[in-house]
């Protein structure tokens, strides 16, 4: 049996924290790229010819998504129905679910899952696979009970159990379950939706993460995945699909020997690796300290509005900068002192400490659960300390 789990589409979301010059043939780029997104996971699902295709939940970013992005919804499934292909869908925090909400109905090889408990339906694939799908959906923005506890326990008569959740092991908003818990039920596999970075939790529990990220912080990221199951036999593979991607890259200028090198080397640099996935960059510059009059045209943007002219529809540079070169202030503590702070900060319990006072407000309670939430700002306060300071050797 071969599934593709998807989560966290977010269809109907803009691109955020672009500047407002964006050319007009990346804009329409833009414009068109969720529904882009959808139709290259679509393709995959026919192309792969997947037995069925999972939704895990905030297909919709809003709970009450646009009558156009409804319906162009309901025509990338309809492909799915022509190729017969059913799609599982059930619906997250941020699409939680309301049937008035719809104004175009879901074609028949979508099979809902409607409510806040727990349903369980069997199915056969066409080679005579047996399986059994359990989920729920959000009805609220939140959903404080421990859904995972209403699973049923593996359905011994199918050859497959999979289960469906949106959820957060932390935050005590999304449906919060431990891993021993899925475990404990025995499914074949779980998919998961909610954590927008692809997130193994372990070889049947996966979050795919978001199949098109909508911020320069969801860089470097696209993908759903391809699921195989076998007798005793599980293999997932990561599929990319999103139609722009973001990346952040620091651009060495060492090699130019004046300014007339450097738009060719940028140029070269920036060039698009393939005619179908249009790139959203954040460069900085570095070394350019021996290249002269070089800074004006970084602040006054003309650099930047001559590289986004290059590929005018498939490279766009949201920002140019110049890497930030300070003098380094000399501390007597070690190298090794530096490290086993980090270390003891990267303690949840020790982390939220010092962040106590955050804990009262609803978004950052949620950050402060998020364990991704705690990696970068590690990462950061990392970065941090080995520019601004010169580590002494005792
Ligand atoms: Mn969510």
């Amino acid at each position: 049996m071969r599934f593709i789990h998807v989560a966290d589409l977010h269809f109907d979301r803009t691109f955020e924290g672009l500047s407002e010059e964006i050319p007009v043939d990346f804009l329409k780029k833009l414009n068109q790229a969720n529904e882009k997104t959808l139709k290259n996971i679509v393709t995959t699902a026919i192309a792969q010819q997947v037995d069925f295709v999972i939704f895990a939940g905030d297909t919709f970013h809003q709970m009450n998504p646009s009558l156009k992005n409804q319906q162009l919804l309901m025509a990338q499934f309809q492909q799915l129905a022509h190729a017969e292909i059913p799609v599982y869908l059930i619906f997250g925090n941020h699409d939680y679910y309301e049937e008035s909400r719809y104004w175009f109905s879901f074609p028949e090889n979508v099979v809902l899952f409607e409510t806040e408990t727990v349903k369980s339906i069997v199915a056969t694939t066409k080679n005579e696979e047996k399986y059994a799908i359990s989920g729920f959906s959000y009805c609220h923005q939140y959903l404080k009970a421990e859904m995972v506890k209403h699973f049923p326990v593996r359905n011994l008569e199918v050859d497959y159990h999979l289960g469906l959740y949106h959820g957060d092991i932390n935050d005590t908003n999304f449906a919060p379950f431990s891993l021993n818990e899925l475990k404990s039920k025995n499914y074949d596999y779980w998919a998961l939706g909610h954590i927008h970075q692809p997130t193994k939790l372990s070889d049947e529990i996966n979050y795919p993460g978001t199949p098109q990220g909508h911020t320069k912080k969801e860089r470097d990221l696209g993908n759903v995945l391809l699921v195989e199951l076998a007798k005793n036999e599980l293999t997932v593979t990561r599929i990319p699909v999103a139609a722009l991607r973001w990346q952040k890259k620091t651009i060495s200028l060492a090699d130019c020997e004046n300014n007339a090198a450097v738009v060719s080397y940028l140029t070269k640099q920036l060039t698009p690796l393939t005619e179908n996935t249009a790139m959203l960059y954040e460069i900085t510059l570095a070394n350019t300290a021996h290249l002269q009059n070089f800074t004006a045209m970084i602040t006054n943007g003309q650099l930047q509005d001559l590289l986004n002219q290059q590929w005018p529809d498939l490279v766009f540079v949201h920002t140019l900068k110049l890497e930030e070169v300070k003098e380094k202030i000399s501390l007597p503590a070690s190298e090794a002192l530096k490290t086993q702070l980090l270390q003891e900060f990267s303690h949840e319990e020790i982390f939220n400490e010092v962040l106590a006072e955050l804990a009262g407000n609803k978004n950052t309670t949620r950050l402060l659960a998020d364990p991704t939430f705690r990696q970068e700002v590690l990462a950061q306060v990392a970065e941090e300390l080995n520019q601004q300071f010169e580590w002494g050797q005792s």
